[in-house]
């Protein structure tokens, strides 16, 4: 009852009761439910294995056509704590893709921002058309299709493709803010290979004016991001990472999209590094060599071809087995960085590793209906 008058008899509990009545809530009462005292994330970390994955999606080979219909043969890692949202992490998305021998699909655009990392190739014609250039997907290469820039993909060999999709499309629906738009006919003109490349390094058209794409459709070779790795092999690296490097843009020297830097890192042989934490969600994805990493204390062993995900806040710290490993990673810690939200810190503790209490099963089918 709310009557704007003194009410002599009033109680904090009618107080209460008259503020939901009026759709308000009392900070008095609520502010721990406001205000968590720290970071928290509501999933847990979660590993998918490339030998238990790659029969899946060659089913999928034989059941979907990405050209009649199907826009695209892809397939979501879900993370069981953010079901019914189709997310890897609270903000990323990461998919497996496969397009065979001889295969086109069609182009799209949206606001999300993606990535493409060529996980199986044998190289030649096969690409990624981003606003009307052709960016080939040797194996291990990074492309880039930033938010509302035109793409489609064709196979021209004889082979299979399959690359992983990383998406920021779970921060922008959580910001209301998708947009999608099929394509239709020519989408945009053809530019020539290598254009933006050159545009953006050593070359450029006389008189041809500034580069005008709002962020850089680029390709970066994994031969090149692998030998600046192994260029750097003796240096002493970082504690947490080792010899880690973060592929940017030309054009901002920034990061790869404004919400999702991608990285690559070098774990040299029996390399040992320490647990830190951040505001960040990141999902790595095995290049090659096999190792673990103990997250939040669970033990999670890995080997070329499996994602794992390692939630905000979340202990990390990587071992490597033996031989070089060359883990890829994308993060939203420029999302974060932009919203003034990002924050690190070391483990202390222990030598700066953490105690292993339980090892990651990948049987996780039965554990996952436990949850
Ligand atoms: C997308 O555009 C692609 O272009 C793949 O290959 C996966 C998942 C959700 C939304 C858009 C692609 C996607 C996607």
């Amino acid at each position: 009852m709310m009557t704007g008058t003194h009410l002599s008899n009033d109680s904090l509990e009618q107080l209460h009761e008259d503020l939901a009545a009026a759709n308000m809530a009392p900070t008095w009462k609520y502010i721990a439910d406001f205000v968590s005292k720290e970071p928290k994330a509501t999933y847990r970390p979660w590993l998918w294995r490339w030998n238990e994955i790659l029969p899946l999606l060659q089913r999928a080979g034989d059941l979907i056509t990405p050209d009649r219909g199907a826009e695209r043969r892809s397939m979501e890692h879900v993370n069981p704590d953010l079901k019914p949202y189709y997310s890897t992490s609270h903000t990323i998305a990461t998919a497996v893709q496969l397009v065979k021998a001889g295969e086109r699909a069609p182009a799209h655009r949206h606001a999300t921002g993606a990535i493409r990392f060529a996980a199986s190739s044998k190289g030649g014609r096969v690409y990624t058309k981003v606003q009307g250039e052709r960016l080939m997907m040797e194996e291990n290469d990074l492309i880039l299709t930033p938010s509302w820039a035109w793409h489609e993909h064709a196979n021209e060999t004889d082979h299979d493709i399959v690359w992983l999709d990383a998406l920021d499309f779970p921060l922008v629906n959580l910001l209301k803010t998708s947009i999608f738009e099929p394509g239709e006919g020519a989408v945009c003109a053809d530019k020539p290979d290598n254009y933006t490349r050159d545009a953006l390094g050593l070359y450029r058209t006389v008189g041809g004016g500034d580069y005008s794409e709002a962020q850089p459709t680029l390709r970066y070779p994994w031969v090149e991001m692998r030998a600046a790795l192994d260029r750097r092999s003796g240096d002493k690296g970082c504690p947490h990472d080792g010899i880690l490097l973060e592929y940017i843009n030309p054009l901002s020297s920034g990061p790869t999209l404004p919400t999702l830097s991608c990285r690559a890192q070098l774990l040299r042989d029996g390399e040992r590094l320490k647990a830190h934490r951040a505001t960040a969600s990141t999902i790595y994805y095995v290049i090659a060599g096999s190792g673990s990493t103990v997250i939040d204390g669970q033990l999670f062993e890995w080997q070329k071809g499996d994602v794992f995900v390692v939630p905000i806040w979340a202990w990390h710290e990587h071992h490597n087995g033996t031989g070089d490993a060359y883990l890829f990673s994308i993060t939203d810690q420029p999302a974060m960085e932009r919203l003034g939200l990002y924050r690190e810190e070391a483990l202390q503790e222990s030598g700066g590793h953490q105690s292993v209490s339980t090892s990651f099963r990948s049987d996780s089918r039965e554990r996952n209906h436990e949850a």
